[in-house]
C-alpha cells in the first residue's frame, strides 16, 4: 500500500509527536559519553517566534539528533530570558502585570516551539523571571559580591594552561590583611605587598568593598526630567532624547552596582581552546582592546604618573597632559568640539631630564584611561601636535624618521635634514608617529646643568628600539610596566521594575549589607504602580515606590541581615536596594542550571556537575545562537563562568567550546509613494518578481532587499508555512537553503521542491515493502554508502544544506527496486533533517520488518555504517593540475572527502601542506578535477 504523504502530513505529524510523547520517560543512559548541544534561548515577545528562531533551533535539533544516534547522551534543553523592558513598558501603557504578559507570551511561543519538533527536553525547561531561577542569580551575585581577584595567584587550570590570578572569597583577604600579608595603598585599595599589622577593622572593612569583585561606585545615567525616569541606552535617541515623547535628556551620577570584569581583561583574551568563529574573537578582543605599555612618573606635588604606548618617545616629553577630572591638577574645561585646554600654572620634574615640564589640562585626555594623564610628545603624536601648535608648546623629537618622511614634509632643500629634524620639528608640519632610532641624547638640547648621569649612560648604550628602551626603563626604576584595556567595568544596576532584586540592604546609616542565602529568592514585590513618578527631581527606580518591600526590619547575624522570624522589637530598620539586575544577568549563566533545573539546595549537584563536565574545558559543546550576541552575552557569561570556576562551583573554565552563529534571513521589502513599508502579505508580484503592486491599491511600490523583520513588514511569521507545508518540509527547506552560518534570501516557492522529495521518499519505501527484493542493485548500494560516509562528515560540521542535496541525489538516482535495509539506513540519515516522515516510515517498515527497525523509535536507533568495501570497489579517476596545466591523476573512491584528496595529492607533491595553493575541488557527484593556484600568482 502506497504512502500518501501530501493528505497525511498533518496526521503523521501529529501521530508521530504522540509516539515520542510517550517514549519521553526513557530513562538516560549514564554510561553514554555527554553532548550538550545549546540553543540560545529567546525572549518571550508578544509577536512569537520570528524566522531566525527556527533557523537556528533546527539547527541545532539536527546536530542534536545526529549525535543521539551517534550514541551520544545529548542534552538540548530550551527556556525563556522573560525579564526585559519590552513587557515593563507594556505593562506601564496597558497596566497589565509583566508577569502576565510574559507568562501568556511564554505559552505561545512553547506551543509554536513543540510544533516544530525541536527535540528539547522541556522538563528542563527555565525562566529567568521565575523566583526559582533568579533565586541563583541572586546566589551568584552574593558570591560575586563576598570575592576578590588575587592578582598575584599563578595557577594550572587543570587542563594544562597557567593563568593569573583568581577570585577569592573576601574571608581571605581579610585574612591577608590582618596578617600583613597585603597592605593598603594611598587609594585605600588593598594590594599585594608586606606590611605593617594593625589597620583597624574600618580601615580594613574599606578597603575591603574596595576590591569586590560586585561593588557600589558612582555611574551616569541618563535621566529623563518630564518623564520622571531613567532611560536605558536604547531608549534614548541619537541626538540624546528620549524615544518616547522626545524629551531632553540629561546625564546624572547615580550609585550603582558594578561588576569588576576587567580584573578578568587578560583571561577574557585567551581563547586558544575555543572554536568560535573568527570574527566574534575579533570583536571580543577589540571590545576589550589591550594596550601594552610603561607607566612613568613625573615628580611634582603631587606625582603625576602618565600611561604610554611609546616610552621610547620620552625624551621627546614637552608637556603633560592631565584630564580634566584628574584629583589634583583637574579643572572644568568649557565643553568644546575642538581640543582645548589650559595651563596649570603648575610643573613637574622630568625623570630622566630633570627639566621642569607644564602640567595642562586637556580636553583629549580621558579620565578613566590608563593614568588619566599623558606625557605629551608634540613631535611623534598627532594629537599632542595639534596641541602644541595650538597653544605654542615647545617641540623636541625623540626619534629620528626615514629619510623619506623628512623629504616628504619639508621644502627645504640642500641642508641636513636630521639636524633640521633635531632643531626645528614644528617646521615639518606633522608629527612623526612611525617606528624609528632614538637620537642620541647628547644631541638633544636639556635646560639642567649638569647632564643627569643617566642621559650619558643612555647616549653610551647606543641604539636601543621600544622594546629595549622599555626594559632599562624599567630596570632604572622610571618606568612599570602595564597594560591598559578598553573595556570597563561592568554597569550592572538598572532602574527598572521587571528584572531581579538586588539581595542587599542598607543600614538607617548608609551601610551596606547582603541579605543572608537562607532568605533567597528575594521576590519581587508583586503590586505595584507602573505609572513613572509625576514630580520627581531626582531619578528613581520603581520599586522605591513600594514602602512595604524597601523598608525592612532585621539583624546582623554574620555580617549578613536576617529579615525572617526575628523579633520586631530588638531589631533595626533597614532598606532595600531598589534598582534591578540587567537583562544580561540571566542569561549569563542559564546553560548551568539547564544541567540540574529544580535543584533548590544548591546551583548544581555535584553528581549532575561531574556528569556532564568532567575532563571538559567547557561546558557546552555546541552553542548555536544570533551573532547579535557577539560581544555582550558572550563576553559576560564568560566573566561570570570564571569566577565561578575559579571559587570552584564548575569543574571548566569555560562555558562554550564550540559556537556557531546562524546566518540572517533577508527577503524583499516593498515601499509605497510616501516611504512607509507596505505588508508582504499585500504586495502581488508579476514580472518573475520584478514588479510589486500593491494588491488594494495597484500602486507599484519599489523594491529593497534586506533583513527579514517586523519593522520592514516583510516578515512571514515561520506558523504561515509549516502549517501550510507540514514541519518535516519547512525544516528541509530552512536547511537546504544555505549553509547554516550564511544569510539566505527567503523564497516560499521553492519549497514545492523539498515536497516532491518526500513524496518520492515515501514511493521508494512503500516500493520496497510492496515488491521486496533481496538486494539492491550495486549502484544504489554503491551510491548509499558513498552518501553515509558523506553526510556523517557532513553532519559533524553543521553541513546541512549538502547533506540533504546528496539525499535528494540518491532518491533521483533510484531506477530500480531498493531493498528494505537499504532504505531503513537511509532513513536515518534523512531522520535528523525530517523526524516525522522519517519515524511514520521507520514504524511503517517495522509492521513488516521488525528486524530491520528493532527500536522503539528510528532516534534510539543506531547511525547507519559504509561499507569501506563496497566503496572500495569503486574508483574514479582525478586528475590533478597546477596553474591549470595537468600534473596527475589520482584514482580514488569516489566518496572521497575533501581532507583525505588534499592528503593524497600533498603525498604525490611531496610537500608539507597546501598553505601556498589555492585548492579547487570541482565535484559533481564526486570529485571531478583539482585545480591548484599557486596563492603568489
Ligand atoms: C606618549 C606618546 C607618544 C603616546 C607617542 C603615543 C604616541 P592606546 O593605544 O589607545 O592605549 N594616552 C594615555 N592615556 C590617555 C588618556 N587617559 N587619554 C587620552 N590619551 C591617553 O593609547 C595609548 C596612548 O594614548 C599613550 O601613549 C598616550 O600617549 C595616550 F609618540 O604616550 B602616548
Amino acid at each position: 500500500m502506497a504512502v500518501d504523504y501530501k493528505s497525511n502530513v498533518k496526521s503523521i505529524e501529529r501521530d508521530m509527536r504522540a509516539l515520542w510523547k510517550r517514549m519521553d520517560n526513557v530513562d538516560i543512559d549514564w554510561g553514554k559519553i555527554p553532548y550538550y548541544c545549546l540553543d540560545m534561548f529567546p525572549y518571550p515577545s508578544g509577536i512569537g517566534l520570528h524566522m531566525g528562531h527556527p533557523l537556528g533551533y533546527i539547527a541545532g535539533d539536527v546536530n542534536g539528533r545526529f549525535m543521539r544516534m551517534k550514541g551520544y547522551n545529548v542534552l538540548r534543553p530550551m527556556g525563556f530570558d522573560s525579564f526585559g523592558l519590552p513587557a515593563e513598558q507594556f505593562a506601564i501603557q496597558t497596566g497589565q502585570h509583566p508577569e502576565k504578559t510574559t507568562s501568556d507570551n511564554i505559552d505561545n511561543m512553547l506551543r509554536q516551539l513543540k510544533t516544530l519538533s525541536l527535540g528539547y527536553d522541556w522538563s528542563r525547561m527555565i525562566a529567568t523571571s521565575d523566583s526559582s531561577y533568579y533565586k541563583w542569580t541572586q546566589w551568584i551575585f552574593l558570591q560575586l559580591y563576598d570575592s576578590f581577584f588575587d592578582e598575584t595567584e599563578v595557577w594550572d587550570d587543570g587542563f594544562g594552561n597557567k593563568l593569573q590570578g583568581k577570585a577569592k572569597p573576601i574571608s581571605v583577604l581579610r585574612e591577608y590583611l590582618e596578617a600583613g600579608e597585603w597592605d593598603i595603598d594611598a587609594n585605600g585599595e588593598p594590594c599585594p605587598c608586606i606590611a605593617q599589622v594593625g589597620y583597624s577593622k574600618k580601615e580594613i572593612d574599606d578597603a575591603i568593598d574596595r576590591a569586590r569583585l560586585a561593588y557600589l561606585d558612582y555611574a551616569e545615567v541618563n535621566w529623563c526630567p518630564q518623564l520622571g525616569t531613567v532611560l536605558s541606552n536604547e531608549e534614548v535617541t541619537k541626538d540624546g532624547k528620549s524615544e518616547r515623547g522626545n524629551f531632553p535628556v540629561e546625564k546624572r551620577k547615580m550609585k550603582q552596582w558594578m561588576m569588576r570584569i576587567t580584573k578578568y581583561c587578560d583571561r577574557l583574551l585567551d581563547v586558544n581552546e575555543l572554536d568560535w568563529p573568527d570574527q566574534t574573537i575579533a570583536m571580543q578582543k577589540n571590545w576589550i582592546d589591550r594596550s601594552e605599555g610603561v607607566e612613568v612618573k613625573f615628580f611634582g606635588n603631587p606625582d603625576i604618573t602618565v600611561f604610554t604606548t611609546r616610552p621610547d618617545t620620552l625624551l621627546g616629553v614637552t608637556f603633560i597632559a592631565v584630564s580634566q577630572d584628574h584629583p589634583a591638577y583637574g579643572v572644568r574645561l568649557e565643553p568644546s568640539e575642538d581640543k582645548v585646554g589650559v595651563f596649570t600654572g603648575r610643573y613637574v620634574i622630568h625623570p630622566l631630564t630633570h627639566e621642569k615640564v607644564p602640567v595642562w589640562v586637556a580636553s583629549y585626555v580621558i579620565g578613566d584611561y590608563g593614568a588619566g594623564a599623558v606625557m605629551g610628545v608634540p613631535s611623534h603624536d598627532h594629537r599632542d601636535f595639534d596641541f602644541a601648535e595650538k597653544y605654542a608648546i615647545d617641540m623636541r623629537p625623540a626619534i629620528m624618521p626615514d629619510t623619506n618622511w623628512l623629504a616628504e614634509h619639508t621644502t627645504t632643500t640642500d641642508i641636513d635634514l636630521e639636524q633640521l629634524w633635531i632643531k626645528d620639528p614644528r617646521s615639518f608640519g606633522d608629527a612623526f608617529t612611525g617606528d624609528g632610532r632614538m637620537i642620541d641624547p647628547l644631541k638633544l638640547y636639556f635646560e639642567t646643568d649638569p647632564l643627569p648621569d643617566d642621559l650619558t649612560e643612555l647616549s653610551a648604550r647606543g641604539d636601543m628600539d621600544r622594546e629595549e628602551f622599555a626594559t632599562w626603563l624599567v630596570s632604572k626604576g622610571i618606568g612599570k610596566r602595564k597594560n591598559c584595556y578598553r573595556l570597563r567595568d561592568w554597569l550592572f544596576s538598572r532602574q527598572r521594575y521587571w528584572g531581579e532584586p538586588f539581595p542587599i540592604l542598607y543600614s538607617e546609616d548608609g551601610k551596606v549589607y547582603p541579605l543572608d542565602e537562607s532568605e533567597l529568592p528575594l521576590e519581587l514585590p508583586k503590586q505595584i504602580d507602573f505609572a513613572p513618578p509625576i514630580d520627581a527631581t531626582e531619578p528613581v527606580a520603581p520599586l522605591a515606590k513600594c514602602r512595604d518591600w524597601v523598608e525592612v526590619k532585621g539583624y546582623i547575624v554574620n555580617g549578613k541581615v536576617i529579615t525572617k522570624n526575628i523579633d520586631p522589637a530588638k531589631a533595626q530598620k533597614f532598606f532595600r536596594e531598589t534598582n534591578t539586575m540587567p537583562n544580561w544577568a540571566g542569561s549569563c549563566w542559564y546553560y548551568l542550571r539547564y544541567l540540574d533545573p529544580t535543584n533548590d539546595a544548591k546551583l548544581i549537584s555535584e553528581e549532575e556537575v561531574n556528569y556532564w563536565c568532567r575532563d571538559k574545558y567547557a561546558t557546552v559543546d555546541l552553542y548555536i545562537g544570533g551573532s547579535e550576541h557577539a560581544v555582550l552575552h558572550l563576553l559576560y557569561a564568560r566573566f561570570w563562568h570564571m569566577v565561578l570556576f575559579d571559587l570552584g562551583h564548575v569543574p571548566n573554565p569555560e562555558p562554550f567550546l564550540r559556537l556557531v552563529h546562524q546566518g540572517l534571513i533577508t527577503a524583499d521589502a516593498y515601499l509605497d509613494g510616501s516611504n512607509r513599508y507596505v505588508d508582504v502579505h499585500d504586495v502581488r508580484l508579476e514580472n518573475d518578481r520584478k514588479v510589486a503592486i500593491h494588491k488594494k491599491t495597484g500602486e507599484k511600490l519599489s523594491i529593497i532587499h534586506g533583513k527579514m523583520g517586523k519593522s520592514y513588514k516583510n516578515g512571514i511569521p515561520p506558523e504561515e508555512i509549516y502549517d501550510r507545508y507540514g514541519v518535516d518540509i519547512f525544516r528541509l527547506h530552512l536547511m537546504y537553503m544555505a549553509p547554516v552560518t550564511q544569510s539566505r534570501d527567503w523564497q516560499s516557492e521553492s519549497i514545492v521542491g523539498m515536497e516532491r522529495f518526500c513524496k518520492s521518499v515515501c514511493n521508494v519505501v512503500s516500493r520496497a515493502i510492496d515488491k521486496p527484493v533481496a538486494e539492491s542493485s550495486y549502484m544504489v548500494r554503491l551510491k548509499l554508502h558513498s552518501i553515509i560516509k558523506l553526510i556523517t562528515e557532513h553532519y559533524q560540521n553543521l553541513h546541512y544544506n549538502t547533506s540533504i542535496a546528496l539525499m535528494i541525489e540518491f532518491i533521483n538516482l533510484v531506477d530500480g527496486d531498493v531493498a528494505i535495509h537499504d532504505c531503513a539506513s537511509f532513513l536515518k540519515l534523512l531522520a535528523p533533517c525530517a523526524p516525522h516522515i522519517s519515524e511514520y516510515l521507520y514504524q511503517y517498515i517495522k509492521r513488516t520488518c521488525p528486524d530491520l527497525c528493532p527500536y522503539p523509535s528510528i532516534f534510539l536507533d543506531r547511525w547507519p555504517e559504509f561499507d569501506q568495501e563496497l566503496l572500495a570497489t569503486r574508483k574514479v579517476k582525478i586528475p590533478v593540475t597546477v596553474k591549470n596545466k595537468f600534473k596527475f591523476a589520482l584514482e580514488e573512491d569516489p566518496s572521497i572527502s575533501d581532507e583525505e584528496l588534499k592528503d593524497r595529492i600533498v603525498k604525490r607533491l611531496k610537500v608539507p601542506n597546501l598553505n601556498l595553493y589555492k585548492v579547487i575541488i570541482v565535484r559533481q557527484d564526486h570529485p571531478v578535477i583539482v585545480n591548484l593556484l599557486p596563492l603568489d600568482l
